[in-house]
């Protein structure tokens, strides 16, 4: 056997034993690598976490945009909840309320959170309506999924009631039955109302519009209706943009 014949057989030994390490070490061959994690695009968060809440608080318009620009909300949509007919639609909606879905990531914001948001973002004493909007379609609803949301829900209401005794909060609380999303000219209408925005975002087509993140942030935006430290920044944002003539606004 000649040295260089002999130097490839040790080879061939060592990668061997090399090879062989993990099943002679106990579990080694358990190891697993994790799955490839895909990055969520930027408009798109991770879907998993997200949870779901329905307010009812006047005219949907208005409620999509009081949610919109809340930190660790994803996406708002609005529709018809709280009543009975079938399949509601904008005209002939029966005893449905005019409401709004909110998708919020619990780890940035939570259930009790978005009842002080309620709560702040309209007057739940008004009979009949809200503002100058008259009817039973504008009526105050918070929809709760479960008796914990249940429990919050009515605690918030008692404490609104503590308020001041002088009229009733007409607040409803009711278990979410199903949420009917509206037509899509009722989706994002603040913002719809803004040409130079939509622009700003690309001009998205319906369907990307309605669950982008970005447009629901610009839609309370445009309603003025975000914290003002929040629509402070979308402004600056929106200037340093203008000033720079960059062509497209693709996140805040
Ligand atoms: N005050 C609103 C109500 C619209 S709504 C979506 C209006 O301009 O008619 O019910």
């Amino acid at each position: 056997m000649g040295v260089s014949e002999r130097n490839n057989n040790y080879h061939y030994i060592i990668s061997l034993f090399i090879f062989l390490i993990p099943f002679f070490l106990d579990n080694a061959h358990c190891i697993r690598f994790p799955d490839r994690v895909t990055q969520p695009a930027r408009d798109q968060p991770d879907q998993q976490h997200l949870q779901t809440a329905v307010f009812a608080l006047g005219s949907f318009w208005r409620s999509e945009a009081v949610f919109g620009c809340l930190p660790g909300v994803v996406r708002t949509t609005v529709g018809y909840s709280g009543g009975s007919k079938p399949n509601p639609e904008y005209r002939s909606f029966g005893d449905h309320a005019e409401s709004v879905q909110v998708e919020y990531d619990p780890r940035l914001i939570n259930f009790r959170k978005l009842l002080d948001i309620f709560w702040s973002s309209h007057d739940p004493r008004q009979v009949y309506g809200q503002g100058p909007d008259v009817g039973n379609q504008y009526r105050s609803i918070i929809f709760v999924n479960g008796t914990e949301e249940s429990r919050m829900a009515s605690v918030s209401k008692e404490q609104e009631q503590t308020r001041s005794r002088s009229s009733i909060v007409t607040t409803q609380i009711l278990q979410l039955g199903t949420f009917h999303p509206a037509e899509p000219e009722h989706q994002k209408f603040e913002l719809k109302q803004n040409t130079f925005l939509l622009q700003l975002i690309g001009n998205l087509p319906e369907e990307e519009l309605e669950r982008s993140n970005l447009a629901t942030k610009l839609n309370g935006y445009v309603a003025e209706l975000c914290p003002p430290n929040i629509q402070k920044q979308i402004d600056a944002k929106i200037n340093e943009i203008i000033k720079k003539g960059w062509p497209i606004l693709r996140e805040l």
